[in-house]
């Protein structure tokens, strides 16, 4: 049985160095909750993916410390597990609110990695030491300050540029990053605003060689990205729309997608990433790693998961002075002159948070006894 004494959740407010905007919505803080397990003289910590509101899917920071505090504390209190694979199962009695559960269970398989020793990428079966990193680049106030946001990213040798897309900011956007960039692999990002109705738009971006087309449509439609599958040679890559290894599932069956952006926040945690993992290499579909503006916490759990096979692309995991001046857990991420984000070595998730750093950085915190 894993030891658990005592859940904390902390609720902090990281300002991030540059806003970060996509089609619903701009960010200036990354509003983070953070779950704390402690037990057997270790503490295990996982991050919510959740933001403020609910615009990149239906849960919030609040809907998600509700869930854990009313719900799943008690489900883990009962459960009592021996191992961290057996935490998705114990909470399968909640519908919905994956991102919620994601962070319990990665507190707990922290705690349980650093109490026996073994870093998080080696317990989950990693077979990479690096992993080549990508950088998402939000939509910028015009197009000049896009391009010179680009060029930064491309001198400090990130391995691909992702942007993102809206209508009224995409063919001509894209089409200049693409004179200026020739060679630079290049993805687009849409976060669910376009309908089929726009083909025409997409057919031209289908022209300009990205390497992919991430959710261009609206995250509850499979169909409409199959069908739309069937009119463009760029591979469809689905992120909202994934919530669930079932829904993986279908979107594979159905021809909805070529490729998966595993975020395991979305889809319920690492054991419901593991099974997307499974079948996708089973379908020789490549993954890669999403991300959604974590601290260090969220950003290490990222980069064991990218650390797996099957994760084939460059990810969105950048380093840390990409997103804050000073992270809540050290050390920080920095790129390597070969493109890639070195794993952390230690146990669990191989990063320590700051007492310190969580204290200036803390708006609200809450404990629950086990
Ligand atoms: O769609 O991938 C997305 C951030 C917040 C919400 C949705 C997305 C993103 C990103 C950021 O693209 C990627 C990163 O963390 O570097
Ligand atoms: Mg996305």
């Amino acid at each position: 049985m894993i030891p658990l004494d005592r859940i904390s959740c902390y609720l902090v407010e990281l300002p991030l160095v540059r806003p970060f905007e996509t089609s619903f919505g701009r960010e200036q803080v990354r509003r983070a909750l953070l779950v704390r397990v402690s037990g057997g003289g270790e503490e295990g910590w996982g991050e919510c993916v959740a933001s403020s509101g609910p615009w990149y899917s239906y849960e919030t920071v609040d809907t998600a410390l509700l869930v854990i505090r009313d719900f799943l504390v008690p489900l883990l209190s009962r459960a009592r597990p021996s191992h961290p694979n057996q935490v998705r199962r114990a909470f399968a009695p909640v519908r919905g609110h994956p991102m919620a559960k994601a962070a319990l269970e990665a507190a707990v398989w922290d705690l349980y990695c650093r109490l026996t020793g073994v870093p998080l990428a080696a317990e989950l079966g990693g077979v990479r030491d690096e992993v080549p990193a990508g950088v998402s680049v939000g939509i910028q106030p015009d197009l000049d300050s896009l391009l010179a946001r680009v060029e930064e990213f491309v001198a400090q040798g990130y391995r691909r540029v992702k942007l993102k897309i809206k209508p009224g900011w995409d063919l001509e956007v894209v089409a200049e990053v693409r004179e200026r960039f020739p060679d630079l692999p290049l993805w687009v990002d849409a976060n669910c605003a376009y309908r089929l109705e726009e083909l025409a738009v997409l057919a031209e971006l289908d022209r300009m060689g990205l390497g992919l087309i991430e959710q261009p449509l609206w995250h509850e439609d499979l169909v409409g990205h199959a069908r739309l599958a069937s009119r463009l040679s760029t591979p469809i890559c689905l992120d909202e729309s994934i919530t669930s290894p079932q829904r993986a599932w279908e979107a594979l069956e159905i021809g909805a997608c070529r490729v998966i952006n595993l975020k395991q926040g979305r889809v319920g945690g690492i054991q419901a990433a593991l099974e997307i993992q499974e079948l996708a290499s089973s379908r020789g579909v490549p993954l890669w790693c999403g991300g959604m503006l974590e601290t260090g916490i969220g950003r290490a759990l990222n980069l064991a998961l990218a650390s797996l096979p099957g994760f084939q692309l460059p990810h969105d995991i950048s380093a840390t002075d990409r997103y804050f001046r000073e992270d809540i857990a050290e050390p920080a991420f920095e790129l390597s002159p070969r493109g890639t984000i070195p794993l952390p070595r230690g146990p669990g998730l191989g990063v320590e948070v700051l007492p310190e750093r969580l204290r200036r950085y803390q708006v609200a915190h809450w404990e629950f006894s086990i």
